[in-house]
């Protein structure tokens, strides 16, 4: 039996991969390399992908080529209902960039396509949106704003926005937010959440106070070795009564000097979108501990368990359970310092460069969580050879690594570039997102894009 094709290539390799492996190549491929296979297989894959493929002998079997994978990464994404618009659907809100793209419109979430990405600090309107309930109204008298800190303290604090800028010193770091989920979109099977490719993170400059220092002042008592985060965003149901998300972090990791209570972002008052008038910062940990709207700080006895703490959110497994299989909850431990990634912020996917171009400059960034990025290595013969990328200084600790390289490329053709990072502590970026668990955190795939010259 054989099926018409009536889809496009692209379109095979976004819904079936496997598939279009065989219909390209002529039979199932398997992992084996693409260039050992006949003519005509290499010859459909060229006119897929829009050029002659050099490395072509080298092109891992299965692998959805960069130039088709861009707007559905996942090996096996969910179907697209025929519905759908086509493509991206890019969003329009105020201050913000109009090639954001929406991945979720209720609640409101947006990543960074990672081209957009290739400024040293992210301006405020390329910075990815995370909402998990409704976006409040924007504070009046951002000043007058009202923040508690209570629970486990000697001294109970109530404090206006305005007497915290006055009463404690302020400090500025250019520091990554990422959300915990960043790179779900590459788990097979599809795990559950907001599709992030790798736009869920951003680097900005944030002005605020020492989270330590306002402790200090309050005074934890020895038991109090958690926090909890509370604020203002109503629940998408409307019930005042539902916190929309409350986590928390270990003291200690409160305590850091560069966990931060921000009322600016990038010198200008924080906007409302991203938690005005006052939120907090802890870099390197998932994004959503950083709690917008902040209105009250509980200090705990023991580990937190608002929206967000519970069941598979924000958490990885401690042993390796069966992709797309039941999980147990007894296996899964929080998930605290995020897992290591760079992107290829220059040149941009799909790049059209002129023909005879034998060498391309490449820039991105790397960060680590709450480690450095030891180096960056990019490859562009399907990951057969690599070369060193030059890091470029940080402004602080939690700033990201800016990188870049000029590769050279023997001919016209269509090319992928590679790029992976590793850590302070020798952990490298994978091929295929890692530790697969229902609801995709850790997905730190290597990054590639495609480069088509001539
Ligand atoms: N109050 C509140 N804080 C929140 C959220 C939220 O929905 N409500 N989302 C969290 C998540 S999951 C992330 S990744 C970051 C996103 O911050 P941004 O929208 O400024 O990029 O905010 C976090 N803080
Ligand atoms: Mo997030």
């Amino acid at each position: 039996m054989t099926d018409k094709i009536e889809r496009s290539i692209e379109e095979l390799y976004r819904d079936d991969p496997l598939r279009a492996d065989a219909v390209a190549f002529g039979r199932e491929t398997g992992p084996s390399r693409r260039g050992f296979l006949g003519g005509t297989g290499l010859a459909a894959m060229s006119a897929a992908v829009g050029g002659t493929i050099p490395f072509a002998a080298n092109m891992p079997g299965g692998l959805i080529p960069a130039a088709m994978a861009q707007t559905s990464p996942a090996a096996s994404p969910p179907p697209i209902p025929a519905t759908a618009p086509k493509g991206p659907q890019y969003l329009k809100y105020p201050g913000k960039n109009d090639k954001l793209v929406v991945i979720g419109e209720r609640p409101l979430v947006a990543e960074t396509p990672e081209n957009l990405l290739d400024d040293d600090t992210t301006p405020i309107e390329k910075f990815f949106v995370r909402n998990n309930g409704q976006i409040p109204e924007e504070a009046k008298d951002p000043d007058k704003w009202k923040i508690t800190l209570d629970g486990e303290v000697n001294n109970k604090i109530e404090i206006t926005l305005g007497e915290l800028k006055a009463k404690y010193k302020a400090q500025t770091r250019r520091m990554v937010l990422e959300c915990g989920g960043n790179g779900r979109s590459f788990f097979s099977p599809p795990a559950s959440g907001n599709q992030w490719t790798n736009g869920g993170a951003g680097c900005a400059e944030w002005t605020g106070v020492r989270l330590a220092d306002v402790f200090k002042s309050a005074g934890i008592k020895p038991s109090g070795i958690y926090t909890s985060h509370y604020s203002s965003d109503l629940h998408l149901s409307g019930n005042a009564n539902t916190p929309t998300l409350s986590r928390g972090v270990r003291m200690a990791k409160a305590m850091d000097p560069d966990s931060m209570i921000v009322w600016a972002m990038n010198g200008q008052p924080l906007p409302n979108i991203h938690g005005g008038p006052v939120r907090l910062i802890y870099p390197g940990w998932p994004g959503s501990a950083s709690q917008k709207w902040l209105t009250r700080i509980t200090i705990r006895d023991k580990e937190h368990d608002g929206p967000g703490m519970t069941g598979t959110s924000y958490r990885l497994t401690i042993n390796p359970m069966v992709p797309g299989g039941k999980a147990d909850p007894k296996n899964f431990k929080i998930l605290e310092s995020m897992p290591v990634r760079s992107i290829i912020t220059s040149p941009a996917n799909g790049a059209k460069l002129a023909a005879g171009t034998r060498e391309v400059k490449l820039r991105g960034a790397a960060w680590a969580g709450d480690f450095t990025v030891r180096r960056v290595d990019v490859s562009t013969d399907y990951g057969v050879t690599w070369q060193p990328a030059k890091l470029e200084k940080t402004k602080n600790r939690y700033d990201w690594q800016r990188w870049n390289v000029a590769v050279k490329l023997p001919s016209d053709g269509y090319y992928e570039v590679w790029a992976r990072a590793t850590d302070s502590r020798g952990q490298m970026q994978p091929h295929v997102a890692p530790n697969w668990n229902p609801s995709g955190y850790g997905g730190n795939t290597m990054h590639r894009v495609a480069v088509l010259i001539g």
